[in-house]
């Protein structure tokens, strides 16, 4: 097996690579390297090679549908080349043009999403999204006076991440553990969260906790926004099927010989916010209502990366 393609796998795994936009680009660059890298000239022996690489990569997590788009883009076309030469050059082209795009959507969604963001505004963010701190840190940038709440995100405390990004961009930044955010909501205007994937019927599964957030944000009239790139949209939701979400160890919750042996502990990782929890999605394509995910996943996908 490529050492490329198992390392990135690995790091993905253990969270060294983390966040839906970065384990794509990760796994695009996975193909890309298992291309350059592939020294067989036997097309039939490269299909299966191919393959096992794509399951190594696509089971290092399973809920962001965006490693699953950035892989299948990345190999798009290439099973049915004419040569191994000619297949490895598709994947090359095809990883380095999903990177670049992916980069490009982050930037189009901060100007798009900074638009939304006034003057004044107070706003909670979750987690840790590349995305929607980016849009957050262009309205800042934009001269914006915002003051932001941004959630611990127990267990893997990825909200350390993003307050030291806001405070390194010069936002006013308050840190909140997750449980503390319907007290704060009173206060805040505006919620923007990430995305790992947005269903064909516009639900968002996102870094567990988001839908509490929602919830309260819904109580108090506050607008929540999601910050997504379309190929956070899942193509096989149209078909019906469901968003795995992880499961992760019981040792990221407590630590070993902590509470009683008989006490269970479950650690789901993603849940599930209804499209009606959301004002709007900001994608690179405009901000959009979760109602018109399907004609995207129609327009941008049609049914060709569900037959590869
Ligand atoms: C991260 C998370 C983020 C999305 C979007 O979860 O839920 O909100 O992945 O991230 P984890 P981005 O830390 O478990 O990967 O906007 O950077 O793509």
């Amino acid at each position: 097996m490529d050492q490329n393609v198992v390392s990135i796998s690995q790091d993905i795994r253990d969270m060294k690579i983390r966040g839906a936009g970065r384990i794509a680009r990760a796994g695009a660059d996975a193909m890309g390297k298992f291309a350059e890298g592939y020294q067989g000239k036997d097309m039939a022996a490269f299909r299966k090679d191919l393959d096992e690489a794509v399951g190594v990569i696509l089971g290092s997590r399973p809920t962001a549908v965006s490693l699953w788009n950035g892989v299948q883009s990345s190999i798009s076309g290439a099973k049915s080349a004419g040569s191994v030469d000619e297949a490895k050059g598709i994947i090359t082209a095809n990883s380095a043009r999903f990177i670049a795009e992916s980069n490009e959507a982050v930037h189009r969604i901060a100007q798009i999403g900074a638009k939304r963001i006034e003057d004044g505004d107070t706003i909670v963010t979750h987690c840790n999204s590349s995305v929607a701190i980016g849009v957050i840190t262009e309205a800042h940038r934009q001269g914006k006076d915002i003051k932001v709440y941004a959630t611990e995100s127990r267990p893997w405390r990825q909200g350390i991440l993003t307050v030291n990004d806001l405070s390194k961009a010069g936002v006013d930044t308050t840190l909140i553990i997750d449980s503390a955010v319907r007290l704060v909501m009173k206060k805040v205007d505006k919620v923007f969260v990430g995305a790992d994937t947005i269903t064909s019927h516009g639900a968002l599964v996102n870094k567990i906790g988001t839908s509490q957030v929602a919830l309260a944000a819904k109580e108090a009239r506050v607008q929540f926004y999601t910050c997504s790139e379309t190929y956070k949209f899942s193509p096989i939701s149209l078909e019906g099927d469901l968003v795995k979400i992880e499961e992760r160890e019981v040792s990221e919750v407590v630590r070993p010989g902590e509470i009683p042996a008989d006490v269970k502990v479950y650690n789901p990782v993603f849940d599930v916010t209804p499209a009606q929890y959301i004002d709007g999605i900001v994608t690179e394509l405009g901000l959009i209502s979760p109602g018109s995910v399907y004609d995207i996943l129609q327009r941008k996908f049609g049914t060709e990366i569900m037959k590869e």
